[in-house]
């Protein structure tokens, strides 16, 4: 497996309860190395543009209330693997669902506040980079 690039999101309910080491330490400890991170903080427009696949479902607005309610740490990971194994180290979206071991497991409040967003294919990972990073701010 060649080596690729996802995004990750430390949530607003994380960065408020000074999660954000505990979370990169689990990042690295899976092997993910956080080849570029910004303390960012959007406004509910940027964040329903952000999940405006999600537009018709019913926790839209809640969603975008809550990504914009603190500021959040935006990420990019590289490794082998590294959007299914970033999908792994999160766990389940629920956090009754997730595994053992998993950030959300660990460390998320609710299905909403779940602490981390990671991209779920090759191609939104491609897109969400681009949306939050420029070219000069990747340095392998
Ligand atoms: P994912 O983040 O595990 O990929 P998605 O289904 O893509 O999960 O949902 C995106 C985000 O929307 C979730 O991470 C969570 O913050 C929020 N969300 C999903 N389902 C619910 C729900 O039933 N209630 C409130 N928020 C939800």
């Amino acid at each position: 497996m060649a080596i690729q690039r996802t995004f990750s999101i430390i949530k607003p309910d994380a960065t408020k309860r000074n999660l954000t080491g505990a979370i990169n330490a689990k990042l690295e400890g899976a092997g993910l190395r956080i080849v570029a991170q910004k303390r960012i903080k959007l406004s509910k427009e940027q964040a329903g543009v952000f999940y405006a696949v999600h537009k018709e479902r019913p926790f839209y607005d809640e969603l975008c209330e809550f990504m914009s309610s603190e500021p959040i740490v935006v990420q990019v990971l590289e490794g082998e693997n590294a959007i299914l194994k970033n999908r792994e180290v999160m766990g389940a979206t629920n956090p009754e669902e997730a595994a053992e071991g998993t950030i959300r497991k660990e460390f998320a409040l609710s299905i909403g506040e779940n602490s981390v967003h990671g991209s779920d294919g090759e191609d939104t990972a491609a897109e969400e980079i681009a949306y939050f990073f420029s070219g000069l701010e990747l340095v392998g």
